[in-house]
């Protein structure tokens, strides 16, 4: 049994989602945000006391761009009990192989590493350690570095391999993720178009769904991650 770590709306939405994608059976542990100060016993299973953690047997993993990575190739429909096209995964000898790998590492190493300054610098610090400058400045790279999912989606639907992928995910919650900065309203309309055939898959709306009632039946506040203020 798979196990995710997670809290509302963090990136550790992105391993919900595929897991909701691809149908698998899970455990889903909520967790208070930030783990590392709310639920400091959660330390013993991540020495960083982030989320996502996902453990399945003896694998643990604390990357949430990985992991859909893993999801999709280690428990893939696509190899195990369907057909290749209705797969998450993208198979090394596809062509689209290498854009797979480079949407999935973009997801977090460019966009969402933006977006987490913009978030400490505006919500997560104290008063007095707030950076408006830096928010601004990270919020901007943030839009520019979308021009690469713009172009990206000027001829096809999804990123990559003419279909949706685990790519589409790992980026798609980066544009979760600007609808909860207030960035959604400076994206293109090709990539908000993009985000909003994705926000439409039922997968996605049963994830949402899923982590807002865990969270009530687990004790733990509903309200998404980025929408917190702990040093307010
Ligand atoms: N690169 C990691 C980042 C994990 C991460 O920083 N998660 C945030 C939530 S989105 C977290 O747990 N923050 C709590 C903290 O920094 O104490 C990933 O993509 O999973």
């Amino acid at each position: 049994m798979i196990t995710l770590y997670h809290c509302v709306s963090a990136r550790s939405f992105r391993p919900l989602w595929v897991l909701e994608e691809m149908g698998l059976p899970y455990q889903l542990k909520m967790l208070p945000f930030p783990p590392r100060a709310l639920a400091r016993e959660f330390l013993q299973e991540n020495p960083m006391g982030t989320v996502p953690l996902l453990v399945d047997g003896d694998t643990r993993m604390t990357e949430s761009a990985a992991m859909c990575q893993y999801l999709a190739a280690r428990h893939s429909p696509g190899t195990t009990h369907g057909t290749p096209h209705e797969s998450l995964d993208v198979a090394v000898n596809d062509p689209a192989y290498g854009a797979y790998l480079n949407w999935l590492h973009m997801s977090d190493a460019t966009l969402t590493f933006a977006q987490t300054l913009v978030l400490r610098y505006t919500r997560f610090e104290t008063p007095a350690r707030l950076q408006p400058q830096v928010a601004e400045d990270y919020s901007r790279w943030f839009l520019a570095r979308l021009r690469a999912v713009d172009a990206a989606l000027q001829q096809h639907d999804y990123l990559c391999a003419g279909r949706f992928t685990a790519a589409d995910v790992a980026v798609g919650y980066a544009l979760m993720l600007a609808e909860h900065l207030g960035l959604s309203a400076q994206i293109s309309t090709t990539v908000a178009a993009y985000w909003e055939r994705l926000r439409e898959r039922p997968a996605f709306q049963r994830a949402l769904a899923i982590q807002h009632q865990a969270a009530i039946d687990q004790g733990v506040p509903t309200t998404p991650a980025p929408d917190i203020r702990p040093g307010a």
